[in-house]
């Protein structure tokens, strides 16, 4: 690599004609683009995040996402839908439905939306809970109506056993079942994967976890996401800084194009 301006540093554009000529001809990476949750109810409906903490607005992410989708020739395209059955375990209002654990910071009687509580094992099990939401074939479920669907668009659907919460779409929340985006990535013999969308903090974050810990090389397009708490974003930005993740603008991605 060149750098020309003799400082240790390579500019973005040598980078890119690198990337593009040389890099990528000999490392071959196999592409994917992760948009996880891009649902109503976390933009305008039940769990609108911008009524939470961090006050953000969920339908800003579909700017850069389509216009990523327009350039970016990604090999693959997946799509997460947060997809509760109406028993599902996350719920406030079915908090009566299952016993709590003696430990559990706050009762059933006494817990409320966002409330984190600890119900009965074994073993027990700590979940936080939401406001009913993404219930499976409900317009709150469904994608944002802007969002760009593309033809070869794979969808991978988690969330839905009723007794445990999902927030990676790798795995559930304990880890029991997998869904379909490991086998889909092995299948297409995926290098890279590029996630964005909603909540930052919460699916996005907790899946990038996972992307990073199975050995993908994993980028976060931090413009095209949104969060639930301003805190526990800037705790998911180290955590995926600390384990090798990248962390990038949408503008950066379309420049490598
Ligand atoms: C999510 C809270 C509850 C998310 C899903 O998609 O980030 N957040 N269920
Ligand atoms: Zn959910």
């Amino acid at each position: 690599v060149f750098d020309k301006n003799g400082d240790g540093y390579i500019d973005k554009e040598e980078f890119t004609f690198c990337w593009n000529h040389w890099i990528k001809v000999i490392v071959r990476p196999v592409s994917a683009f992760l948009i996880v949750d891009v649902q109503n109810d976390f933009i305008s409906g039940t769990l609108n995040i911008s009524k939470c903490n961090a006050q953000q607005e969920g339908s800003e992410v579909v700017e850069p996402i389509n216009a990523l989708l327009e350039s970016v020739p990604f090999d693959c395209v997946f799509y997460s839908l947060d997809w509760h059955p109406p028993d599902h375990v996350s719920f406030i209002d079915n908090v009566h439905m299952r016993e709590l654990d003696p430990s559990s910071p706050v009762s059933a009687d006494k817990a409320q939306a966002y409330d984190t509580v600890v119900f009965a094992g074994p073993p027990p099990m700590r979940q936080r809970l939401w406001p009913r939401h993404c219930v499976q074939d409900s317009w709150g479920a469904e994608l944002h109506k802007d969002l760009k669907v593309v033809d070869s668009a794979i969808k991978v659907y988690k969330g839905t056993n009723p007794d445990v919460d999902s927030y990676s779409v790798f795995w559930d929340n304990k880890k029991l079942t997998e869904t379909s985006l490991s086998t889909q990535l092995r299948m297409r013999a995926v290098t890279d994967i590029y996630i964005c969308g909603i909540a930052y903090d919460v699916c996005v974050g907790a899946t990038i976890a996972d992307a990073l810990a199975i050995g993908y090389r994993a980028v976060l397009i931090e413009d095209a996401c949104r969060g639930v708490d301003l805190a526990d974003m800037q705790r998911t930005k180290s955590t995926i800084i600390n384990n090798n993740g990248l962390i990038i603008n949408s503008e950066d991605v379309l420049a490598m194009v």
